[in-house]
């Protein structure tokens, strides 16, 4: 599973600080970490900080690609100029995903050429103008559309990863089921992926890891390609292990041996 490293989020008030103060070390503290906990890819959202999210972003971006040259990173901003400009501004010898597109047309429109130039991946969030869906039938009828519309501007949708976003089961109980379920709706779609920011799941709840671990276990089964996440937590990395391991990913379970000899297990 393809693991993106959450923790550089504007929306957490220590990150929103450092990016205020400039404090560079402490933004490349929060990358090393993730890297070293087994991200592939950084995410790096400046959507919520109180100055100039293009700037922001520009400043983050250098400040990881100047410490960690061959980093991956994902740029997860709903602002389709702060995406253009992070592109512009990233000279690392690494791989991008563009954290994201929805269903509106608009933003396919200004996105998809910039993803198709760079050879990036692309997560496109089932969502458009008209809302978030309930079930996984509408969840796999808005891919279906973008698959449409995106493979029209002529990507390579083996680069596409649909997040079919989860909402938190404290309100919505039957919105794990309905996530789940629609995970090998869209996978049939062709070549496709599939994309998660799990954490939404426990919103509300108490002791978040053990939903979030025992989601991340099920998305995994029913064939998750990616998550967006903090690889720092235990509770992840334990599921993680324990999932590939269980589904034959991980030969002789080596990865799962190696994450408790490196102290990464509960
Ligand atoms: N899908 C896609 N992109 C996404 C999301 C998604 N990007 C943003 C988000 N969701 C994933 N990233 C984060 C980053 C940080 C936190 C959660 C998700 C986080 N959350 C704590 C909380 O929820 O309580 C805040 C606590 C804190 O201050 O640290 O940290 O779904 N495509």
């Amino acid at each position: 599973m393809l693991i993106i490293g959450e923790r550089i989020n504007s929306t957490r008030p220590r990150i929103q600080e450092a990016i205020k103060a400039r404090n560079a070390p402490g933004i490349l503290k929060e990358a090393r970490s993730q890297l070293d906990a087994g991200a592939h890819y950084i995410d790096i959202n400046c959507a919520v900080t109180s100055g100039d999210e293009l700037q922001d972003m520009d400043w983050a971006i250098s400040v990881v690609q100047s410490g960690i040259p061959d980093v991956n990173i994902c740029i997860d901003s709903p602002n389709y100029l702060a995406i253009e400009k992070a592109l512009k501004v990233y000279k690392a010898g690494g791989r991008v995903f563009i954290n994201s597109i929805t269903g509106e047309d608009q933003r396919i429109e200004k996105i998809v050429p910039l993803a198709v130039r760079g050879d990036t991946k692309l997560i496109a969030l089932t969502m458009d103008e008209t809302g978030m869906p309930n079930t996984a039938e509408e969840r796999f009828r808005l891919a279906k559309r973008i698959v449409d519309k995106v493979e029209r501007l002529g990507f390579n949708t083996e680069n596409l990863y649909f997040d079919a976003l989860i909402r938190p089961i404290s309100t919505e109980p039957d919105q794990a089921r309905e996530f789940l379920r629609s995970i090998p709706m869209i996978k049939a779609l062709g070549r496709v992926k599939t994309i998660c920011g799990l954490s939404n799941v426990s919103y509300g709840l108490p002791s978040r890891g053990t939903i979030n671990a025992a989601f991340l276990a099920m998305a995994a089964q029913s064939g998750l390609d990616a998550a967006i996440l903090d690889p720092t937590d235990r509770h992840m990395s334990s599921s993680i292990a324990a999932s590939m391991a269980l589904l034959g990913g991980d030969e002789y379970c080596a990865g799962y041996i190696r994450a408790f000899r490196e102290a990464k297990l509960q």
